[in-house]
């Protein structure tokens, strides 16, 4: 036994020496200590022993199959050190290399124009309210003083989805829908952001879905004065002091008067272009003091209260604020182009 413990040694030490990765090692361990291993394989010979010869035997046995397992280990410890080591020389890391990009995404042209308006209208105490997209035909129309035979109706070319439902035209039923809520509290002062769709054709400045951002005051003593005056100021928040304005009578049902406001072309200034149809101005919104006959479907005394609504296109309020010429720009969402509006919203127009 002796003997033949002195031989596997010596070839288990050179084979060790040969050895250079911790494959080629792993397959030798399995050759000499794997269950039919040459040096598990040595068990069989004690089973011949006397019981004396095999204490001694025995000994030298296991011996030696430790010495072997701690060899085998200590050269699997140098062959890792090794290749850590070429490792660390192979992949350097190169600290002025410059940082990957990370890219972010942006806010949409659409929604941080809502969000100028609305923290305009916050700040001077409006609370910010929402209403369906698909309405009633009650709310859309009747209660805002359009009944069903109304020739008006015909202004906002609708989109029904039932014989009562339609897709609402406008963002005006929130005014009649507050006011209910609200009939027993007193006083309004709201504003109201959404989608509306039309049957409209779709061109430069018009899209059969768009959004509009609706607003209502109502109070005791509200007049023309507060309307025009709420008007100006927010047009000269958005676009300066130096675009011109103008309000122009026009007629809708729910309020009395009524008056359209325009803003100067920012592409002609208002010289007249193709942009705006040679006219110089761009319609961006519909108001006028509240008809007492809607004060009074949703529940206010139209002797003791009186208001004022607006509402504005938020396409053609962002168009005139970066200077969009295309409405359908919004709704293409080309990269290149949303990413526009962070840089001008930080640096300007240049
Ligand atoms: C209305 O929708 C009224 N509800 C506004 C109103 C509210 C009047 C409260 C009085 C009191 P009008 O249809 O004009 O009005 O639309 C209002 C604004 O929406 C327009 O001035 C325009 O800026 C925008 N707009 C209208 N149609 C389109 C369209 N097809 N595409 C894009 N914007 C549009």
């Amino acid at each position: 036994m002796e003997k033949e413990i002195k031989q596997l040694k010596k070839d288990l030490e050179q084979a060790i020496a040969k050895v250079n990765d911790v494959k080629s090692l792993n397959d030798l361990r399995v050759h000499y200590l794997g269950k039919k291993g040459k040096i598990t394989g040595l068990k069989e010979m004690l089973k011949e022993l006397s019981v004396e010869d095999k204490k001694t035997a025995g000994k030298l046995f296991n011996d030696f199959r430790q010495e072997a397992t701690d060899l085998i280990e200590e050269k699997e410890i140098n062959l890792k050190r090794k290749a850590l080591d070429e490792q660390l020389i192979t992949e350097k890391i190169d600290p002025t290399l410059g940082a990957t990009e990370i890219k972010t995404g942006s806010i949409h042209p659409l929604d941080r124009t809502i969000k100028e308006v609305l923290d305009l209208f916050v700040s001077m105490g409006y609370d910010v309210v929402t209403g369906p997209e698909i309405e009633s035909d009650e709310y859309n129309f009747a209660r805002l003083n359009l009944p069903k035979d109304h020739p008006a109706r015909d202004m906002q070319d609708s989109l029904y989805v039932a014989t009562d439902y339609l897709l609402r035209t406008q963002t005006s039923p929130t005014q009649v829908r507050t006011m209910e809520e609200n009939k027993a509290k007193g006083p309004i002062r709201m504003i109201a952001p959404g989608k509306v769709y039309r049957k409209d054709d779709d061109d430069a400045t018009h899209s059969h879905q768009f959004m509009q951002i609706e607003a209502l005051v109502v109070d005791e003593n509200i007049n023309l004065g507060h309307l025009k005056g709420t008007l100006e100021l927010m047009v000269q928040t958005l676009f300066g002091k130096e675009r011109k304005i103008r309000f122009r009578p026009s007629y809708f049902p729910f309020t009395e008067p009524s008056l359209e406001v325009d803003v100067s072309c920012f592409r002609c200034d208002g010289e007249g272009c193709s942009f705006c149809k040679e006219s110089g101005w761009l319609e961006i919104l519909g108001a006028g003091m509240v008809h007492p006959a809607v004060l009074e479907m949703s529940g206010y005394d139209k002797e003791k209260y009186s208001g004022f609504a607006f509402g504005l296109g938020v396409e053609r309020l962002a168009m005139l604020k970066y200077g969009i010429n295309d409405i359908r720009q919004f709704y293409q969402n080309h990269l290149h182009f949303l990413e526009l509006f962070e840089r001008i919203d930080k640096e300007g127009h240049k």
